[in-house]
């Protein structure tokens, strides 16, 4: 049996569920990577509750659709759903971090719990990405590659060299999604290397792609923006960019740079959560 798509109230509440224990496991276990693992929350989410094609429970099903976590460093989160949907025993991921885990900081290739690829080194996931799409289409598989990207991570040459292939070879069986949280480690990215907000999208479309932006915490709409770029209609890949909030969540994380590896204290965890309100 393949994976149910969950209605909008259901997908709220399990992007919450994810959230609250992504916290947990994390602040208790003394894991750093928080913040990151918070703005890519809802992506994943709208992916494994709302748009991909898999087999809970049955990670090597052939059929099943790729994603290449490339920013493997916000892996807390792909971890909690892995075990939510029975890929991971769940006593693997509560222990994550602690002497006892099997588990990496960052995401590595682990096929028995459906991690396609190693990654960590930033840069190396859109190339893998654009090979597994292109086999696609070689042995005239019907699957789907996405690929999660982060947007500091977009500055590697790797990436670019990999958009233009993918385009030469018109890969639109693949869906490339920047987790856009405009921090890139310690620092605005914008103090860094973009020349203003809208850069990304003047290089993409410079690349031949036509990049829709979409709300990076809503995960109904961007559940929506996926399973419609998951047809394979158009000549080129698609590509999402999902403006999220570095740290979303926990108020004394969002946007807050120094928080890309830390654990909150006590005191900053009782300045309060945003969300779960309203459902
Ligand atoms: C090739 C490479 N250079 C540097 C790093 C160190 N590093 C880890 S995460 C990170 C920031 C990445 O920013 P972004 O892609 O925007 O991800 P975010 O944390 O914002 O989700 C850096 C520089 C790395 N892992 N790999
Ligand atoms: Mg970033």
């Amino acid at each position: 049996m393949t994976n149910t798509v969950l209605n909008a109230k259901d997908i709220r509440k399990k992007a919450d569920r994810i959230r609250a224990e992504v916290i947990d496991v994390a602040v208790r276990n003394g894991a750093g990577h928080i913040a990151p693992s918070l703005s890519c929350i809802d992506i994943l989410v709208a992916l494994y509750y709302g748009s991909m094609s898999y087999r809970p429970g049955y990670p090597a099903w052939d059929g099943r659709d790729r994603l290449i976590f490339s920013k493997a460093h916000g892996c807390y989160t792909l971890y909690a759903i892995l075990a939510d949907i029975g890929n991971m025993p769940k006593e693997e991921w509560k222990k994550f971090y602690t002497c006892d885990s099997t588990l990496s900081g960052c995401a590595e290739n682990r096929p028995e719990y459906g991690i396609e690829a190693s990654c960590g080194s930033l840069g190396h996931g859109l190339p893998m990405a654009v090979g597994n799409a292109l086999a696609a289409k070689l042995q005239k598989k019907k699957y789907h590659t996405f690929c999660i990207i982060g947007d500091g991570e977009m500055q590697e040459g790797t990436t670019w060299e990999a958009i233009q292939f993918a385009v030469k070879h018109e890969l639109n069986n693949l869906t490339i999604i920047i987790d856009e949280n405009r921090i890139q480690a310690m620092d605005f990215i914008t103090n860094i290397m973009d020349i203003g907000v809208n850069d990304k999208i003047r290089k993409l479309k410079g690349f031949g792609l036509l990049p829709i932006v979409c709300p990076g915490h809503d995960v109904v709409k961007l559940a929506g923006a996926i399973r419609l770029a998951r047809r394979p209609s158009g000549r080129v890949p698609k590509v999402l960019i999902a403006q999220t909030t570095k740290g979303f969540g926990l108020k004394c994380m969002e946007d807050v740079p120094k928080f890309h590896f830390r654990i909150p204290t006590e005191e900053e965890i009782c300045l309060g959560r945003s969300y779960g309100c309203g459902y």
